[in-house]
């Protein structure tokens, strides 16, 4: 799915409407491997362009994902017999995971809520209702547009004068879809609980959530590709290969490593920091605040709990912290449902990956606490976690993000 494919596009007077992308019979493979031969024949994979799509970074670490069109099964089959790796069919026909994503109710008439997934303007619409209601607390942010001229939005709930600052930024990854969905749930919580300890979260900061990162990219992956990982912005003269990775974007090690310069790669940095006008706004928007004590960025799947740095594998000052607040919040996360999560740096807990959010916050604007959380699953639904799980998934997240900031209050860094 890295080149749009023109059979896909119908003209009419020069109006194309794009049809969806289709995954029928698209193999999902789960792959572990253990050595740094293996590790480069995925590399090297990913970089050629090839239709197979990864769900995630080929690592040595845990396990991963890729997904294989029909016609590429041999190629791949002779790929896993060259690089003694351990291979498992986790899914026969992707398209059926897709298709049972959301609930098959009838009645959904456009209406907000958590037991489905919805696209921008729905989310939007909610925020609009949510500012009005609560319009004494609750302010509006525009800080930019999309390339495709989509509003880029944000809002700040602010109870008191003088509070810290805790920021959440979500789906800057437009397929990661539970994202957005749990961070309107937890901004929904904080506007409206009766729990003493979310009552004390939404008086004593100020809570800044950007629902949506990656506009144009989530539209596109609601519209024509449920895979879509990127922006949305042309950069080659190889004009099929659309969009940055825009966790690979920011001007802090742009570029270095873990990241590709491969326009049709799905973590292709950009061609310079910030190329891309939903980061470079987001920049700017995070520099008009200098209270910010806590920066954290939501992604899915692969339950894990990351802070920085991605450049590198160099501890930064406040490791031992950064890993022992990581800690009480994966404690507090497996309570509830008893899920997993792995907490570390993410130069060492994955893969390195320079250019990402967490870092440049963390090494740029002076913000001791940042985390990245990929939240469900481990890659059985991957992306495509069924949206019955929301509500879990943001309960067990909230239980995480209570923990994070008591601990860090006892740390005093809040
Ligand atoms: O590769 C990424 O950008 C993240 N994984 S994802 O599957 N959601 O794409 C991991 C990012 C690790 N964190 C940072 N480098 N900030
Ligand atoms: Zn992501």
């Amino acid at each position: 799915m890295k080149y749009i494919n023109l059979v896909h596009f119908a003209c009419f007077f020069l109006i194309c409407y794009g049809e969806k992308d289709r995954f029928d019979n698209y193999r999902v493979y789960n792959i572990e491997v253990n050595d740094d031969a293996g590790l480069g024949e995925f590399q090297k994979l990913e970089e050629s362009s090839s239709r197979i799509v990864f769900l995630n970074e080929p690592n040595i670490h845990q396990p991963f994902q890729i997904l294989v069109p029909p016609d590429q099964l041999a190629n791949i089959t002779e790929l896993f017999k060259r690089s003694a790796v351990k291979t498992e069919v986790q899914h026969e026909n992707f398209q059926k995971l897709i298709d049972e994503e959301q609930p098959h109710d009838t009645a959904y008439g456009g209406h907000f809520g958590w037991d489905r997934y919805h696209d921008l303007d729905v989310i939007y619409a909610w925020l609009d209702e949510m500012l009005q209601k609560y319009s004494s607390v609750l302010k509006n942010h525009n800080y930019g547009k999309s390339v495709e001229g989509r509003a880029l939005r944000a809002v700040k709930l602010s109870k008191k004068e003088g509070n810290p600052t805790i920021f959440i930024e979500s789906t800057i990854h437009a397929r990661e879809w539970v994202t957005v969905a749990t961070a309107t749930y937890f901004l929904n919580e904080l506007l409206t609980s009766d729990d003493g300890e979310i009552r004390k979260l939404a008086n004593n900061y100020d809570w800044v959530f950007v629902p949506v990162v990656n506009v144009d990219g989530f539209a596109y992956s609601h519209s024509n590709n449920r895979m879509w990982r990127k922006t949305r912005k042309p950069h080659s003269i190889i004009k099929f290969c659309v969009g940055s990775d825009p966790n690979r974007n920011f001007d802090f090690h742009h570029g270095d490593v873990g990241a590709s310069t491969n326009p049709c790669a799905e973590t292709y940095a950009g061609p310079s920091p910030f190329s891309e006008p939903e980061t470079l706004a987001l920049s700017e928007f995070i520099e008009t605040f200098d209270n910010i004590k806590l920066y954290i960025s939501f992604h899915s799947y692969s339950q894990l709990l990351l802070f920085p740095y991605g450049h590198s594998k160099e501890h930064t000052p406040n490791h031992k912290d950064l890993n022992q607040i990581g800690q009480k919040t994966k404690q507090a996360i497996a309570k509830r449902y008893g899920t997993q999560y792995k907490v570390g740096n993410i130069a060492e807990a994955i893969y390195l990956a320079s250019g990402s959010t967490i870092d440049w916050v963390y090494a740029t604007r002076n913000v001791s606490l940042t985390y990245t959380f990929e939240f469900r699953d481990k890659g059985r639904y991957g992306f495509l976690l069924p949206a019955d799980q929301i509500i879990p998934n943001s309960l067990e997240v909230i239980d995480g993000l209570k923990a994070m900031v008591e601990e860090a209050e006892a740390l005093q860094y809040l």
